[in-house]
């Protein structure tokens, strides 16, 4: 039978990566996000190169509207999801919370807690009514430990951590997987996006860190989701070699490098 995804936020980073993995398995591919011409350009890609059908939906997942168009379009289109992955998020500014900008964490909360919810609340339904199905929280280490200025961003991916356990109690009688992917820094657009567009400094996040890719964490869902029927991972927490939580990190520089005698 057709294994169908749906992956959030598929225009780059987590997700681009993870639509790429499960196409190349010969899934057919339900990619969403705002920017309609980086979905195009995913669709084209991967049709060319894997053979499968690839589905594309337009919309901001912070507005309730446009979430439930889109998934009535998608009903439409498909006859049942196997996976769905909520990875469409962001951070958006990093300051202490005596001076935070509201409307970025309105965003954040907007997007990384009620756009998963609106995503959730639409396609839960179709898997319990099989009796099947896998949801794939992408959490943070930030979800795991908070730090200094990250609050706000801190607060939503804790959230997702609650209600990454939550679904999974709720969804327990119908056989539903529920599994969190919690990655430390990634090389995405993400602190692009955190840093309101400032490439410099969201190049030094991750300089001489060794950062994980986003085909790190595609290969982790692939594996979490290509268990067999009766395994649930629950929950992951991924970083790099160089980082140890939220806040502590150190250079690759200043690992500890065996002596060429050892
Ligand atoms: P990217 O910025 O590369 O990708 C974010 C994706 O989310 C884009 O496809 C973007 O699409 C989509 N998105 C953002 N806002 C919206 C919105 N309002 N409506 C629809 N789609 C939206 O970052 P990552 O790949 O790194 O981030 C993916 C997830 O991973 C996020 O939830 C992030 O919090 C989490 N994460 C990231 C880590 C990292 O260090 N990179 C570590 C831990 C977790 P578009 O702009 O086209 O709408
Ligand atoms: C993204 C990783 O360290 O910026 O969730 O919180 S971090």
């Amino acid at each position: 039978m057709e294994k169908i995804i749906l992956v959030t936020g598929a225009t780059s980073g987590f997700g681009k990566a993870i639509a790429t993995r499960f196409a190349k398995e010969g899934y057919t591919v339900c990619i969403t996000g705002r920017r309609e011409e980086r979905l195009a350009e995913l669709k084209s890609e991967l049709e060319k190169q894997y053979g499968g059908n690839v589905v594309t939906l337009t919309f901001d997942v912070r507005d309730r509207g446009q979430v439930a168009i889109a998934m009535d379009k998608l009903k439409a289109q498909v006859p049942h999801i196997d996976v769905l992955v909520n990875n469409a998020g962001l951070a958006s500014g990093l300051s202490s919370i005596d001076e935070g900008d509201i409307d970025d964490w309105e965003a954040m909360i907007d997007t990384n807690l009620k756009g998963l919810l609106y995503v959730t609340r639409q396609i839960a339904p179709m898997m319990r009514s099989r009796s099947k199905g896998h949801i794939i929280n992408i959490g943070s280490t930030a979800g795991k430990t908070v730090y200094k200025n990250g609050n706000v961003y801190c607060a939503t991916k804790f959230a997702v951590d609650a209600l990454n356990q939550s679904m999974r109690i709720d969804l327990l009688p119908y056989g539903i997987k529920v599994t969190a992917i919690n990655p430390g820094m990634a090389e995405t657009e993400f602190s692009n996006v955190r840093f309101h567009g400032d490439a410099e400094r969201a190049k030094s996040v991750y300089a001489d860190v060794n950062a994980l890719q986003a085909t790190d964490i595609a290969d982790i869902a692939w594996y979490c989701a290509s268990l067999p029927a009766h395994v649930c991972i629950n929950d992951l927490t991924v970083t790099c070699l160089t980082q140890a939580n939220s806040f502590y990190a150190i250079k690759e520089a200043d690992r500890v490098k065996a002596s060429p005698e050892a």
